[in-house]
């Protein structure tokens, strides 16, 4: 059985280190950072995502897995490490760079190289391998080099990892094979064969097909309310249509992937990726947007409090990169006179301070839901009634019941409608609460 090193130990190279080392791989995992490399050893987990902790438990307790942060010689090497973009919009593979450079010593004939990270076309052939040649190998024959990009949701990282078709894409169709034996391991869903630049390619194209119609969704939530309807029942009309599929507008989108991957080909290609450029525009507007929502809620209050409901990039994760609501309280950092309460029950640590739910509504003049946290719909509205200042809530993620809030005496602002117009359906249901807390026991 083939030793593997997986350099990265993030959401993507721990669980998937610790699912080669449960199917009986030896794997070293190398991070850079010894806390994390600590913390594994132990059978923890530096990260949230759903069963990973009793997968890394598994793992390091079969023997199968040890956490390094100096990388280890072995047959294959994984690189998982981020590829995340610059200000000014550039692919920064510092890290991509990084980790080759330090495999480059440690590679010998017949060993396989996989770039998992998602990478900018031409990454593997153009910047990866040149590096890779400094072993003196030859690629494609006496070194495989492989890409194999990550596609799977965080939050359901280990079932997707196992149940997701692969795409690989290979140096040399040998590369792919090689490839191949170590993911069919353990991937259920079928293994599609290709070369490098396709499959770079491939996975960029999802996420970008992901944020322009997430941009046709925001583009909508603005139009919808010119015309005094709500841009929530239009796509849930119109998604009744067998071959339609419009996705849903929000404060902004976040995360280390959909917010950045359409970039790789705006960079390359800044004359020809014109509606890539546009959709990533109209995204990145809509904090801004969400923000002037919220002055325009709160314009007539003096030193007015906001309480804003989810710092994370999306639902039920503990992520806040690249998230949406950083741009909005960057904003209101702009704004000395307001005054703002955090509260996100999946964050513990955060650049901002965060407040308790009691502490975060009391005395609010506006209720600001940025994340739509499967917690948030039981929050009980006729409880935050009785300790805000002003009743105000707007709701960018279609979460909460508008009837609960309304009956609570509410007024009550949903993201893609008027602030007059009223809202026929494609609203959540309502929920029975208990009048003496802040949650329902649901
Ligand atoms: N969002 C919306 N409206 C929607 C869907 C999402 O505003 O209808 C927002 C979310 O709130 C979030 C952002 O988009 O801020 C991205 O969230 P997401 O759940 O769509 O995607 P990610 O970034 O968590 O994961 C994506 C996935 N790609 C696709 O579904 C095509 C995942 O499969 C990839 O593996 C991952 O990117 C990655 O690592 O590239």
């Amino acid at each position: 059985m083939k030793e593997i090193s997986v350099l990265g130990l993030g959401y993507i190279g721990l669980p998937t280190a610790s699912i080669l080392a449960t199917n009986g791989f030896v794997v070293h995992g190398v991070d850079v950072s010894q806390p994390v490399v600590d913390i594994i050893n132990k059978g923890g987990i530096h990260i949230e995502e759903p069963g990973l902790k009793t997968l890394v438990q598994a793992a390091v307790n079969s023997g199968n897995l040890k956490a390094y942060s100096q990388p280890q010689m072995a047959d294959v090497y994984i690189l998982a490490v981020p590829t995340p973009i610059t200000e000014d919009k550039k692919a920064d593979l510092s890290y991509v760079g990084a980790v080759a450079r330090a495999i480059v010593p440690l590679l010998k004939k017949g060993d396989l190289v996989i770039l998992e990270s998602t990478s900018p076309p031409g990454t593997t052939q153009d910047f990866l391998c040149p590096i890779l040649a400094e072993s003196g190998l030859t690629l494609g024959v006496d070194l495989l080099v492989a890409h194999c990009p990550e596609r799977v949701l965080p939050g359901k990282i280990i079932k997707e990892l196992i149940q997701n078709i692969r795409i690989i894409g290979g140096l040399t169709p040998q590369s792919a094979e090689q490839a191949r034996e170590i993911y069919a391991t353990f991937v259920e869903g079928d293994i599609h064969l290709t070369d490098v630049t396709t499959a770079e390619m491939v996975k960029i194209m999802e996420n970008t097909f992901r944020d322009v119609n997430i941009a046709l969704a925001n583009e909508l939530a603005q139009i919808a309310p010119q015309l005094s309807i709500n841009a929530w029942e239009v796509i849930r009309f119109a998604n009744l249509h067998p071959r339609v599929n419009i996705h849903t507008p929000g404060p902004g989108v976040g995360g280390h992937c959909i917010s950045v991957d359409p970039w790789f080909v705006v960079e390359k290609f800044p004359e020809t990726a014109q509606l890539i450029a546009q959709a990533r525009h109209i995204n990145d507007a809509m904090p801004e947007y969400t923000y002037q929502l919220l002055l325009d809620t709160i314009k007539d209050i003096p030193n007015p409090k906001v309480t804003l409901l989810g710092v994370t990039y999306k639902p039920d994760v503990d992520d806040v990169r690249e998230a949406p609501s950083l741009k909005i309280l960057e904003l209101l950092q702009r704004n000395p006179s307001i005054e703002v309460a955090i509260y996100d029950p999946h964050v513990k640590h955060f650049e901002y301070e965060l407040s308790g739910l009691e502490a975060a509504f009391k005395n609010s003049d506006c209720v600001l839901l940025a994340v739509d946290h499967a917690e948030f719909r039981f929050i009980n509205p006729r409880q935050v009634a009785s300790v805000v200042r002003h009743p105000n809530v707007i709701d960018t993620r279609n979460a909460l019941s508008r009837k609960d809030w309304q009956e609570a005496g509410f007024n009550y602002r949903l993201l893609g409608e008027d602030a007059t117009s009223q809202v026929r359906m494609a609203q959540p249901e309502s929920v029975t609460f208990f009048e003496d807390r802040l949650f329902s026991t649901v």
